[in-house]
């Protein structure tokens, strides 16, 4: 009664959302939380301030949802387990969550402050590779925003994906210390910690009741320490929770050993502890085996499963329903160890017979797979895994061993059938299969577009699919409305709320095809063109503070950014380029769109052809951005540390998204998805879910070029020849030869030559078969965009017609087909 009262007379202020209170507080963290008057506050101690405002109108919320996943037993909890969760910059997106940007952009107004100031200082946790880790974030989005209680499990790096520097070109890696200043949105969970064993032997005891159970002897112990970080939900009702683990040394110091001098051994234990959670390996692809990658995964797994116990436990349900407290999904194959780690928990740990263990651990577990590569599909040499976890291989051989028996039994015509589908690759050296581990280990499987999920059953883990028919399914990816388009798209966003309202931001796949009517409409488009120029010259703003790159937002923004790899072709990209810069040069009269072609993304440190690439793009960048004779009509620019948060900027400032990876290689994409609700036109191939896209907006409405998955196996069983691609297309071996001989790199012939050579003689990924025919497309696509209302129809019916890749969309079928958990 006393605090309705107080309701009513005067607002809580930490809950208080006026634009007032918001003020108040504000200025209350100001002083409290950094120690500083108004007056000699810098952007950062705002920023703070700002953070913990926020931070505080989350609260209640976040203490409901953990309530209630701690108590509602009868409701089925997700949890997510990802070695990866890219969550980007927290603050823009809760607050417009909450609903309060415009109140706290007043307040701030009022106190001198910009709020998109303060929102853009925000450092961004890199806690991910590329599309993966953000994929995890965007599904946290939307299982906070459809209601559904969830949990995050991941790994909290001390240091995150690196930042990426260019110098004279050329890629240079930066450690990312993105908490040199404490992190607002973090809760240190002091009481929930767990143990981690590592390494050591494994010997037979007999229990107590006289049954006879494995014992580990761990050579090492580490603890894993939670920060729980809050995920609110669009409107701010529901919270849920991604509980990152860092790991800790179980003693600080080993005390007998300090006392006798040895400082340095002492101080090893606690170095070698905190060095499992220390920093994110930064390889998108091809996996590389790591012990230390592996004792990241079994630490963040076995924490996430021990806190899982714990929590049914409290809830007094029997252990033999845990599968109805949780349905777990593996974010592919990192923490696919999850499946021995459970049948040790429940085995080993709480003494369940092993059909049993095994009816729940198949109950419990979902997989999905994002690679159509094989070589990145994990596996870990035998002796590599037997020294970190010599209990979890001996699981994993008797898994193996019930299973092949049930191959044998089942095809006793197919005598090779148990080698192909063993969790053990008996090459020399032998290796576990994590794909093979997860899939038996599982009762569904996915990919993560239609196409992809197609070939995963045809070719990559063919027979397993032949073998477990029922278990392969696809759910398609998404992305969130939210941050998307909402948050890092105001202009367009304003567009679309005044015509259709802006139900669309949770409701998107229902509301956003209300803007077909539209797309004629000379007013709409006049606005859409409008809201598009605004954030070209934003992105033009950027290019010019960060790059000193002149992009002019009248030109054609033709844009690729993602993880540099040869599969996705920015060399074709780059190929294209220079044959138009060779057109302008021969013909400087001709009739020309102009253009700025825009690129940024991250190559893995070790990836040499890759960093090539980054410097080829610069390289070319410097000779077309300083030769008069294109006179401004073609620029080139690489955008540095391609981010969540420069990702805001770039994907609604596109006109057109290259999404231009070999068909059959990318698995889905989630860019090609970010630039369509952004209203960019997609050139595109046939691969991961562009098809989708495609058959969702029309035919029409997509630049498509390239030879198509059958094609390419075609060509590829014929035997490819790359050089015979250079007879009929002089614009194509004029490039090639420029860039051999130094045209590219200040007369350094030497220069590119692996790059070159590697296109002449190999070209796995085709580049030159698909050049002709992604010339012609681009053609067709300058021509279009030179008739200012038919590119703008295009647009409008992209955005109107994507509805389908909102995660929310994903998300439903997640619950509906693979967790069975209620969802709205
Ligand atoms: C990506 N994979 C796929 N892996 O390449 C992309 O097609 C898909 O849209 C996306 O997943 C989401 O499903 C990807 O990003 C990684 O970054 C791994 C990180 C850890 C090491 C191995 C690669």
């Amino acid at each position: 009664m006393a605090a309705k009262r107080r309701t009513a007379a005067s607002p809580d202020p930490r809950t208080d959302c006026s634009r007032e209170g918001l003020r108040k507080a504000v200025l209350d963290n100001l002083f409290y939380a950094t120690g500083h008057a108004q007056e000699n506050a810098a952007r950062g101690d705002w920023y703070t301030a700002v953070a913990y405002t926020v931070r505080d109108r989350m609260l209640k919320a976040w203490v409901q949802g953990i309530e209630r996943i701690a108590a509602d037993g009868d409701v089925r909890c997700v949890a997510y387990l990802s070695a990866e969760f890219l969550i980007g910059p927290q603050l823009g997106a809760n607050m417009l969550a909450l609903g309060i940007t415009e109140p706290m952009r007043e307040a701030l107004a009022s106190l001198g402050q910009d709020l998109d100031a303060i929102v853009f200082h925000e450092p961004e946790p890199g806690l991910g590779n590329g599309g993966l880790g953000r994929l995890a974030a965007c599904f946290m989005d939307s299982l906070a925003t459809l209601g559904v209680p969830a949990i995050g499990y991941g790994i909290r790096y001390e240091f995150g994906m690196f930042r990426q520097a260019i110098e004279d070109g050329a890629q240079v890696e930066l450690a990312d210390k993105w908490l040199r200043r404490p992190f607002p949105w973090e809760l240190p969970r002091g009481g929930q910690q767990y143990e981690v064993r590592l390494g050591g032997k494994t010997h037979m005891e007999t229990a107590p009741d006289g049954t006879l159970r494995v014992q580990w002897t761990p050579a090492k112990t580490v603890t894993a320490c939670a920060h729980d970080i809050p995920v609110v939900g669009h409107g701010g009702t529901h919270c849920n929770l991604l509980r990152l683990w860092r790991a800790e040394a179980v003693e600080a110091f080993d005390f007998s050993t300090f006392n006798a001098g040895e400082y340095f051994s002492s101080v090893h234990d606690k170095i070698f502890s905190e060095t499992i959670t220390k920093v994110l390996y930064p390889n998108d692809d091809p996996y590389q085996g790591k012990q230390l990658r592996l004792g990241q995964q079994y630490l963040f797994v076995s924490a996430s499963l021990q806190d899982m116990l714990h929590i049914h436990h409290s809830l007094g349900k029997p252990l033999e329903t845990f599968h109805t407290t949780f349905a777990i999904q593996l974010n592919d194959t990192h923490p696919a160890v999850a499946v021995a780690e459970l049948m040790r928990l429940l085995v080993d740990v709480h003494g369940m017979d092993w059909d049993t263990a095994w009816s729940v651990t198949t109950q419990t577990f979902a997989y999905t797979n994002h690679t159509l590569l094989p070589e990145a599909l994990e596996k870990w040499p035998l002796p590599l895994f037997a020294e970190v976890l010599p209990r979890h291989l001996e699981i994993v051989y008797e898994i193996n061993r019930r299973f092949l028996e049930s191959v044998t039994a089942a095809h006793p015509e197919d005598p090779d059938l148990a080698r192909r589908l063993s969790l053990i690759d008996e090459t020399s050296p032998r290796f576990v299969r994590m794909a093979h581990l997860a899939t038996v280990g599982s009762k569904a499987v996915n990919g993560v577009a239609a196409l992809h999920s197609e070939l995963l059953k045809r070719d990559v883990l063919g027979d397993l699919a032949a073998f477990f028919p029922e278990k392969f399914t696809n759910v398609t990816n998404g992305v969130t409305p939210r941050r998307w388009l909402a948050l890092c798209n105001p202009a367009l966003a304003a567009c679309i709320s005044n015509r259709i309202g802006t139900r669309w931001q949770d409701h998107f796949e229902e509301e956003i095809i209300r803007l077909e009517e539209f797309a004629d409409d000379p007013d709409f488009q006049a606005q859409w063109q409008a809201a598009k120029l605004t954030n070209k010259q934003r992105l033009t703003h950027l290019a010019k503070t960060i790059l000193r790159v002149e992009l002019d937002p009248a030109a054609l923004f033709d844009v690729q950014v993602k993880r540099i790899h040869e599969y996705k072709r920015q060399h074709l990209n780059v190929l294209r380029v220079i044959a138009l810069y060779n057109r302008l040069r021969r013909n400087p009269g001709m009739d020309f769109v102009p253009r700025a072609v825009i690129f940024g993304g991250k190559a893995a440190p070790a990836y040499y052809l890759a960093k090539q690439i980054i410097l080829l793009v610069n390289r070319v960048a410097e000779v077309v951005n300083t030769d008069p004779a294109v006179a401004g009509r073609l620029r080139v620019a690489f955008v540095p540390n391609f981010n969540v948060r420069s990702g805001q900027v770039i994907y609604p400032a596109a006109d057109l998204s290259q999404q231009i990876s070999l068909a059959g290689k990318e698995a889905s994409g989630t860019g090609n998805m970010k630039f369509g609700i952004n209203g960019a036109v997609t050139i595109g191939t046939l691969d991961g879910a562009n098809v989708e896209m495609r058959a969702c907006v029309g035919e029409e409405n997509f630049f498509l070029f390239g030879l198509t998955t059958d094609e390419v196996q075609a060509v590829q069983r014929a035997g490819y020849s790359p050089a015979a691609h250079l007879e009929g297309n002089p614009e194509l071996a004029e490039a090639l030869d420029q860039i051999r001989s130094g045209v590219f790199s200040r007369g350094d012939a030497g220069c590119f030559r692996p790059l070159v050579d590697n296109l002449l003689h190999r070209d796995e990924y085709l580049v030159l078969a698909d050049f002709a025919s992604y010339m012609d497309c681009q053609d067709r696509a300058a021509r279009t965009y030179a008739d200012p209302a038919a590119w703008t129809r295009m647009s409008i019916l992209n955005v109107a017609r994507l509805g389908m890749f909102s995660s929310d969309r994903s998300i439903r079928e997640y619950c509906r087909n693979i967790w069975n958990v209620p969802v709205e």
